[in-house]
């Protein structure tokens, strides 16, 4: 499988056990494959390394059979241990550099950029897709730069021939105009993980994608 020519980025997974409303994170990612996920990011902030590498390993095993990449955020070796699709790295995380080095000429790495500098400094770099961090304010991370808002967004689609991928504070109420925006694709935690019926709540956003003039 080629991961960095077939994945479909437009609904994206990004994972936080927290927010499944006490459900297994398994049963989550899959009804939001089942619902049109074309990737999904496992983001682990408080596991074990044993822990994060044995819920990558279970994922793997279950999405990747199905076409579906796992990314792994922030560490490599949990990401080459797992065999996964692909790694994304923060500004302050390992260079992308080094990811690529690491993680070899075929797999994802995806960057986060806060900031109009960082998107074009991005572009020197061999990876897959920045994250337009954050597009809205959002409760699931507040540890952020200013908000890009749709403006920064619309932005970033003029300037940057890199791909988009908007995440933070999107939901199905905005998710039409952040496509209209420009975004290619849109990565949410709470959308999915925290919603009644994932699945549903992922083709609602797959949905912005119709009838958009934008096609991811
Ligand atoms: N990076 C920037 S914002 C964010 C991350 C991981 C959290 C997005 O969560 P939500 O619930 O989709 O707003
Ligand atoms: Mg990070």
């Amino acid at each position: 499988m080629n991961w960095r020519r077939h994945t479909d980025y437009r609904v994206y997974l990004v994972t936080d056990r927290e927010l499944c409303l006490g459900r297994p994170l398994e049963d989550i990612v899959l009804a939001a494959v089942r619902g049109g996920a074309g990737a999904v990011q496992l983001r682990e902030k408080h596991a074990s390394s044993r822990e994060f590498l044995e819920l990558a390993r279970a994922l793997v095993s279950r999405i990747q059979p199905l076409g579906i990449p796992l990314i792994i955020n922030d560490r490599a070796d949990i990401a080459l241990a797992s065999g996964a699709a692909g790694l994304h790295v923060g500004q302050s995380d390992l260079p992308p550099e080094d990811a690529r080095r690491l993680m070899g000429p075929d797999a994802i790495i995806g960057l986060s950029v806060e900031t109009m500098e960082e998107l074009k400094e991005a572009e020197a770099y061999d990876i897959d897709y920045v994250g337009l961090s954050p597009i809205f304010a959002t409760p699931t991370k507040t540890d952020t730069h200013t908000p890009w808002g749709l403006e920064g967004l619309r932005l970033a689609r003029r300037t940057s021939p890199l791909k988009l991928v908007a995440i933070g504070g999107i939901h199905r109420q905005n998710a039409a105009a952040v496509v209209e925006a420009g975004a290619h694709s849109l990565a949410v935690v709470s959308e999915i993980c925290s919603a009644e019926n994932p699945e549903e709540a992922t083709r609602k956003l797959l949905a912005a994608f119709e009838g958009s003039g934008r096609r991811a």
